[in-house]
């Protein structure tokens, strides 16, 4: 038995969702912002109840330590920032599960061997400026100064809002980890497999790697009336059959997925041929050459289809992570986990992106996913249930209980 209280995850992610609540039950809480500092002080708070030693890092990463006999690290975490709207499951959960585990071994008075470290990770989801996973790169000992440039949509660049927040960019490099065992992330599956398949949990096979891009058509803005359909340079119409050709690359290539999450259009008048659009475009898959293929696909369309239109087109690159495959070790051992919960293992892979791809040719990296209800997920409508939470917070201690004794 792991001794794990889901009942003390609930209220404690409930407590949480108020932080950037919006009206229809979701949450939105974007990095390097006050909203997302006092929901990180509260997260700090649960870490302290739990009898571990709380900090923050060179670039924010909040962290609550159990320490063990040995130095050598094993990292569990997640993160609280969210999309627009999200819901309140995805992040948090694996941060509260995490500091869970180590409370339930704190009250038993169970002392590991290697040192535990509970992570909420800056901006894991990308939603701010455009780069995902600032938090886990800085771990990874691979955020740029450059990467810090990039901006939001008011124009703040990373470094600023870091500098806002009271971080120095030019330190991000003391972030770094060394001397870690393994990570392990307790994540909701955001699909639909676990409930197919009728499992509280399953364990994570690898995870797909996304390219964001920015593409920006420039047209020529013209009056909506007197402008014949053959003399236009319409930068909308431009956009719309670029973007129903990424659709029919994106059907016709097996398991790619493709998302034109944002889309903007200018001037914005009813009676004005638009004369600028930019749109982002978020590609998977699990194998990275498919996914390059495919956009070479999509580079070479939408070239095509700007020059039949007399369009300018600028591709930016926002950023580019490589699958990442779980280790095979920490896979069995989730496997141990599940049986041991009773739980047939279902194996998977994660559409969605996480932190645990920045450790890749790291340290070994291993996650476990909770069933989600109807699959939804990025959507107040994101659930996932105390039993749910119960058995795999269960699955997470009995992983790290297994990873300490190797
Ligand atoms: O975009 C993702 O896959 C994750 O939610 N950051
Ligand atoms: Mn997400
Ligand atoms: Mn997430
Ligand atoms: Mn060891």
């Amino acid at each position: 038995m792991s001794n794990v209280k889901a009942e003390r995850i609930w209220s404690r992610l409930m407590s949480l969702a108020e932080i950037g609540a919006t009206s229809d039950g979701g949450v939105t809480r974007y990095s390097y912002t006050e909203l997302e500092a006092k929901a990180n002080e509260r997260v700090r708070s649960f870490m302290k109840e739990a009898g571990l030693e709380t900090g923050y890092d060179a670039v924010g990463n909040l962290f609550g330590v159990k320490k063990g006999k040995t130095d050598e690290t094993i990292l569990v975490g997640s993160h609280v920032d969210s999309v627009p709207n999200g819901g309140n499951f995805d992040g948090p959960l694996g941060v509260l599960a995490g500091i869970e585990v180590l409370e339930s071994l704190n009250e038993q008075g169970i002392e590991l061997s290697h040192t535990v470290k509970v992570m909420a990770f800056k901006d894991e989801e990308g939603s701010r400026f455009g780069l995902g996973m600032i938090g886990s790169r800085a771990v990874a000992g691979i955020l740029t100064l450059d990467e810090l440039e990039m901006k939001d949509a008011d124009g703040v660049r990373i470094k600023e809002a870091m500098e806002q927040q009271g971080y120095h960019p030019e330190s991000i490099a003391e972030a770094a980890l060394n001397n870690v065992r393994a990570y392990i992330e307790l994540h909701i599956e955001q699909g639909k497999i676990l409930e197919q398949a009728g499992v509280a949990a399953g364990v994570v096979s690898g995870i797909a790697g996304p390219c964001w891009l920015r593409l920006k058509c420039t047209g020529e803005a013209g009056h909506a009336g007197s402008t014949p359909m053959n003399q236009r340079r319409d930068a909308l119409v431009g956009a719309s059959l670029i973007i129903a050709e990424i659709e029919r690359i994106a059907r016709s290539t097996p398991d790619l997925v493709a998302t034109v999450g944002q889309i903007q259009v200018k001037p914005g008048g009813t009676n004005v041929i638009p004369g600028y659009s930019e749109w982002t475009l978020d590609l998977r898959h699990v194998h990275e050459d498919i996914r390059n293929q495919a956009e070479a696909k999509i580079r070479e369309a939408a070239e095509t289809i700007a020059k039949e239109r007399q369009l300018t087109l600028e591709i930016e690159e926002l950023q580019r992570i490589s699958p990442a495959p779980c280790a095979e070790a920490i896979q069995e051992t989730i496997k141990g986990s599940l049986i041991e919960e009773g739980i047939d293992p279902v194996t998977l892979p994660s559409g969605a992106g996480h932190d645990g791809m920045q450790f890749t040719g790291k340290w070994p990296m291993g996650m476990i996913f909770a069933r989600s209800k109807d699959g939804i997920s990025h959507n107040p409508k994101e659930w996932t249930s105390k039993e749910d939470v119960q058995t795999a917070t269960s699955v997470l201690y009995r992983t790290l209980l297994t990873l300490d004794k190797k």
